[in-house]
């Protein structure tokens, strides 16, 4: 299948992250997309399909904010990357932010998630990388592999987190049904839970949104997930959260991932957009199930056997130096 990386992406590579009470190495490096696309031998860079098709998914002020964030921060008089320390949890009033901490705040949904010089950039190409992929898609191939960095699944319509700006895969997903290649589905394997595009469809019928993931009672992002999250009015029934244990190994995940993919069948769907992260890798730093690296082959055979159209879209994977073999894997069983 075509693979498509921009490198435009490798700009944004924040210093540091808030982890457990201190600040650690940031663990969404730039390393990690070069490891990749070095295992999968390349990928054609990205066209440029503008803002309109973000701006489909994302709130325009969330838009204007994240484009100018690290001005602003160094505006006043601040050094390093934007982060934000204030969240307004209670909203009884709409929000009048100016001050860019109050902005940071209002639109993060975590103190782990710093704007840099390039993040905008980066996010932007990522999203444009989804984009490309899709338009592959579209065009008659029938998988796609776009390796966005930034991930995006974290994300929501006004807000970012969990290393994510932009979310990727909701952005193609709205544009594959825009396009008419619906109905559409969004198949989460990420090790955490995709609670940017849960959130950003919960009230849609027409996007349907499945997701595999650790069990928020132990994992981030701990407020989404679990199992008795199905949608809402219209959207009602379209959501499906498989919650499993730390620990899950490859058959747990299997019946799993084979309940998820007759759900998505069953449904109706035509096409189906991946977010993809191989955090669920038994060497990932930050996570606890345990694949191993053949078994990404094994995933991405029975998701290739639901017979649908895929475009996969890079998410979370932090165990670097396993990374690029481990997608290479997944490519292979497509
Ligand atoms: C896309 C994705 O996989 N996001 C995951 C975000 C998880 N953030 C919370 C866990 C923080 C762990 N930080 C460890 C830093 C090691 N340098
Ligand atoms: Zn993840």
């Amino acid at each position: 299948m075509r693979r498509f990386f921009d490198p435009r992406q490798l700009a944004h590579a924040p210093v540091r992250e808030l982890h457990n009470g201190d600040w650690v190495p940031y663990a969404e490096t730039p390393a990690r997309a070069e490891q990749i696309v070095a295992a999968l031998g390349g990928g054609e860079p990205a066209r440029d399909f503008g803002l309109a098709p973000i701006a489909a998914v994302h709130d325009s002020a969330y838009l204007d904010f994240l484009k100018g964030a690290w001005a602003e921060w160094h505006a006043a008089g601040r050094s390093g990357d934007a982060i934000g320390y204030t969240f307004p949890v209670v909203r009884r009033r709409p929000l009048d932010c100016s001050r860019i901490d109050a902005k940071l705040g209002a639109y993060s949904m975590d103190a782990a998630t710093p704007i840099a010089e390039g993040t905008w950039d980066a996010a932007y190409w990522a999203a444009q990388t989804a984009l490309t992929g899709l338009d592959a898609v579209a065009s008659g191939d029938r998988h796609a592999f776009a390796l966005c960095r930034p991930p995006g699944h974290h994300a929501g319509r006004d807000y970012m987190g969990g290393y994510c700006y932009l979310n990727n895969a909701a952005i193609a997903a709205q544009r594959a049904a825009a396009l008419g290649l619906g109905p559409v589905a969004v198949l989460d394997v990420d090790y955490h839970h995709g609670n940017g595009t849960q959130d950003i469809y919960y009230e849609h019928g027409d996007i349907f949104f499945a997701s595999i993931h650790a069990d928020p009672r132990t994992d981030y992002p701990f407020y989404w997930g679990h199992a008795d999250e199905t949608g809402e009015g219209e959207g009602a029934g379209s959501t499906l959260n498989l919650p499993l244990p730390r620990g899950t190994d490859w058959p747990a995940y299997r019946a799993a991932l084979d309940s998820a993919l007759a759900a998505i069948t069953g449904w109706g769907a035509k096409l189906l957009v991946l977010s993809f992260g191989a955090d669920t890798f038994v060497g990932d730093p930050i996570s606890s199930f345990a694949l191993q690296t053949g078994d990404f082959t094994a995933m991405g055979r029975a998701i290739a056997g639901a017979g649908l159209p895929v475009l996969v879209v890079m998410e979370g994977g932090y165990a670097v130096g396993d990374l690029g073999g481990n997608v290479a894997a997944l490519v292979e069983g497509f």
